[in-house]
């Protein structure tokens, strides 16, 4: 069906992504690797986003409904920090559903959600851009783990970086350094950061929000599969792996793997790639943090730590981030 309303003026698009190609040699060289690794930005195609927008809503997964839970109840401190006029970036906007609980008080004069998925990203772009007509949207179509060049044609003003939902917790620690280091970059030295990190806590509660009663985590684990089959032409059998998850307590962070149920070949990309019996691939890492961990890695990019939020039972923390002095 054709879109009958036309595109609110208040709405641009900007197109900053790699070649195709880089992406497939990446994702290739990573499965031939000792252990066999898929970056967890694969899990969200058009199903795999469904399948997360499901995790959201699970009893055992806690994370979002408390992240939701601390900036309603903190939206006027936190804007606060942010402060009325800035520049709001948001790497992984996804629907942007969580910016639309600080719209309305902190009354940014721009906001910039950055996204892989082209067509999500222009529906919720022109969606919020409905909801908000008085919101300039200056949605940018990029991969941001690879590439910040985008950055160069951003409206004037306070930068402020949203990146909620501990989608950080996804990178090693030294690539989360990294990342802020980008953050303070871009951001520059009036700018700031609002970042949602999980808390490192039990393995029960942790290892219970990755295993859920019905399934979808290993059902939304499995799916990266289908997105390897289309993307290197391969053929996974889903039916021949298994989802673990799994809180790794030494290293503060949840693994997820693919166990392979017996010895296999796959054809891949026009070649093979072999397990044993067993044998895994590495589909995520969630790094858990305690708010003393966040602020030393937050430290060491450059960032201090101005303010934590946490909620009642200490599960999830929001922090707001400025460039040290
Ligand atoms: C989107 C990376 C924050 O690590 O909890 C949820 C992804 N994986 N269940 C997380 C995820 C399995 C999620 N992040």
């Amino acid at each position: 069906m054709k879109n009958p309303l036309p595109d609110p003026d208040n709405v641009t698009f900007q197109h900053a992504l790699p070649a195709p190609d880089d992406s497939r040699s990446e994702l290739l060289a990573s499965l031939q690797r000792e252990q066999k690794l898929i970056n967890p930005k694969y899990f969200y195609d058009e199903r795999g986003s469904q399948l997360f927008d499901r995790i959201t809503r699970l009893p055992e997964y806690y994370p979002t409904r408390t992240e939701i839970d601390i900036l309603s109840r903190h939206r006027e401190a936190i804007s606060e920090y942010c402060e009325a006029g800035c520049i709001l970036i948001e790497p992984g906007s996804g629907s942007c559903e969580k910016v639309r609980l600080l719209l309305d008080e902190l009354q940014p004069s721009a906001y910039v959600p950055i996204d892989i998925s082209a067509e999500n990203l222009r529906r919720a772009a022109l969606e919020l851009g409905r909801e908000y007509p008085w919101l300039n949207v200056h949605a940018v179509y990029a991969d941001f783990n690879q590439s910040w060049t985008f950055t160069d044609e951003l409206p004037e003003g306070k930068r402020v970086v949203f990146y909620p939902g501990s989608t950080i917790g996804n990178l090693e620690p030294q690539a989360a350094v990294n990342f802020l280091m980008r953050v303070r970059y871009l951001v520059g030295d009036g700018g700031g950061a609002l970042v949602g990190v999980d808390l490192h806590k039990s393995s029960d509660r942790l290892n219970a929000a990755y295993n859920d009663a019905e399934g979808v985590t290993a059902e939304f684990n499995l799916n990266v599969l289908e997105r390897v089959n289309v993307l290197l032409d391969a053929e996974f059998d889903l039916k021949n792996f298994r989802h673990l998850a799994f809180y790794n307590r030494e290293r503060q962070r949840i693994e997820m793997h693919l166990v392979s149920e017996q010895a296999q070949s796959v054809r891949c990309n026009g070649s093979h790639i072999a397990f044993t019996e067993g044998e895994s691939i590495h589909t995520e890492s969630s790094y858990k943090y305690t708010v003393e961990g966040f602020a030393k890695l937050a430290a060491r990019a450059g960032l201090a730590l101005e303010r934590s939020w946490l909620d009642e039972d200490e599960l999830f923390s929001v922090h707001y981030l400025e460039p040290a002095h």
